[in-house]
């Protein structure tokens, strides 16, 4: 194979994709800065394919070149794992010109779309069809479905629908030799083999560049009712939980914690949500149920479980939205927390799952581990309790300078953390995935078999080490 040089690159680049679409110059910040401003890369060139054949194009002239590509969505990953690095010789590779939706099957509860489709595009279009596409983040207005796939995002709603991996039937995949490959049957049954689909999807594009996928989609729910809930501590929230689980059945389609300094960050910088109970409790719960049966027999249920969590002292106090433009405002009070954080300063942030029931005893002993090595530390502490996944976020204490905290206590804090995580059985990341900013710390908490197997695929699938490299794996 002949190669390429930087200039010859660059020049089949715009002839592949046109040359509006190979950006060198001017502000390319949104591209080459991650979401919370972190970091920042440098790029070769940003290059926005407008088509699966141009994608195949720009991986076959990158791999000629042996030049490394980044594939990026939306940008709002929270582990730096879809900018580029500050060499200066990455391809930036952006889907958001891929953003069609294919086509929709309704027969088959099925949807298609292009890598570059926002989210939240997605959802109204299965809506304007009389469908539901569940997943449901607080980033949806800029993230895509292509890095919800990269990242198998969770969010809201996996209690009840599962991540995205369980929402994926087919993918369309350009892999690092630059062949495309056509997955997107929608088959809900198919044992042929290796199950591909699920080895690129939370791969962070160090596998393949998904480049459209079929989703599935699931009836419009004919009721949703939504309640807050003050509860008196962490094991009184998972008792709810149980409680939830066990009247609401297959209801149950949210169920959020948020901790009391969470709740007091969204007061501080949007006094305009007024967030309800937050000064009398240290916990509230955000319980969410979705049934296709008549609000009144839904409601009914619903009710109960809070009655019993109230008598058994799991709940001190509760709302529940009377109106969907309520219940809209609870959660964006709850997808605001990440808002209201990032208007505080940076944190150290940490997205980990354990299992629920070890969760009351993880953060009571966390909590004190953490008061006792940083005087004055703030917690805050919030998630998809649902799914036994926490935010576990820690903010430097009243006074001390956010930047200067992170740089000096990121790793002493991290290793405290994810040392108790392993005491109890969990995991370092729940749904953000790896990105650069895990990749060195995977190592001392995956199994070692687990991340042999790993490079080897890595190695096996893009030799040349070309994909995403640095991240999700190190080879070296
Ligand atoms: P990007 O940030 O562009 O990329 C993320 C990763 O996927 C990178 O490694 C990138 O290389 C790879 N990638 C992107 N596109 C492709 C592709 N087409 N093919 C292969 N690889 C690709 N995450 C959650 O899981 N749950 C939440 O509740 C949640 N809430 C959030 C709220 C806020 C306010 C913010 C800012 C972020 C939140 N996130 C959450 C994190 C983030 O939104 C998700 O990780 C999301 O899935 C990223 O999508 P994106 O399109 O922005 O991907
Ligand atoms: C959420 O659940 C996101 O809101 C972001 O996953 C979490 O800000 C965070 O740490
Ligand atoms: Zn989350």
């Amino acid at each position: 194979m002949t190669t390429l040089s930087l200039p010859q690159l660059l020049t089949t680049l715009r002839q592949a994709v046109g040359e509006p679409h190979v950006l060198t110059e001017g502000d390319l910040s949104a591209f080459e800065q991650d979401w919370r401003k972190r970091s920042r890369g440098k790029a070769l060139a940003v290059v926005r394919p407008g088509s699966t054949p141009e994608v195949a194009a720009v991986v076959k002239a990158c791999a000629q070149a042996g030049v490394s590509i980044v594939p990026q969505g939306g940008n709002t990953g929270l582990v730096v794992g879809s900018i580029p690095d500050a060499s200066g010789t990455q391809v930036l590779l952006s889907l958001q010109r891929m953003n069609a939706v294919r086509n929709i099957d309704a027969a088959n509860l099925a949807i298609t779309v292009e890598a570059g489709c926002v989210l939240q595009n997605l959802q109204q279009a299965a809506e304007q069809a009389g469908f539901l596409f569940p997943l449901s983040l607080g980033s949806e207005g800029s993230c895509t479905i292509g890095g919800n796939l990269g990242t198998n995002a969770g969010g809201t709603q996996v209690v009840r629908y599962g991540n995205t991996r369980e929402l994926c039937l087919g993918l369309e995949v350009v892999n690092a030799q630059g062949e495309i490959w056509h997955g997107l049957t929608g088959l809900r049954k198919d044992n042929t083999g290796y199950d591909l689909r699920h080895l690129m999807i939370g791969s962070e594009g160090t596998l393949g560049i998904i480049t459209a996928a079929t989703m599935k989609l699931y009836p419009l729910p004919a009721a949703k009712l939504t309640a807050w809930a003050g509860v008196p501590s962490v094991q009184h929230a998972v008792e709810l939980l149980g409680l939830a689980h066990q009247h609401l059945g297959a209801g149950l389609t949210g169920f959020e914690m948020m901790g009391q300094f969470a709740l007091s960050l969204v007061d501080k910088h949007y006094p305009q949500l007024r967030v309800p109970l937050w000064q009398d409790t240290p916990y509230c719960v955000l319980l969410e149920n979705s049934d296709t049966e008549s609000e009144m027999h839904a409601r009914e249920r619903f009710e109960h479980v809070l009655e019993v969590a109230f008598e058994r002292g799991c709940v001190s106090d509760a709302v529940v939205a009377e109106s969907l433009s309520q219940a809209r405002n609870l959660w964006h009070i709850r997808e605001s927390i990440t808002l209201a954080q990032a208007e505080e300063g940076l944190n150290i942030k940490h997205d980990i799952s354990l299992p629920v029931s070890a969760i009351a005893a993880f953060v009571a002993q966390t909590d004190a581990m953490l008061a006792r090595e940083i005087e004055g530390v703030r917690l805050v502490n919030f998630g998809h309790l649902g799914d036994g996944n926490l935010h576990y976020n820690v903010q430097a204490p009243v006074g001390r300078d956010n930047a200067e905290f992170l740089r000096t206590q990121e790793d002493r804090v991290n290793t405290l953390v994810y040392d108790a995580v392993r005491g109890f059985g969990g995991s370092i990341s729940a749904e953000h995935g790896v990105g650069s900013l895990k990749v060195d710390t995977l190592p001392d908490y995956k199994d070692p078999t687990a991340l042999a197997m790993m490079r080897r695929l890595k190695q096996a699938l893009d030799p040349q080490g070309i994909l995403n490299p640095g991240r999700v794996v190190q080879l070296s």
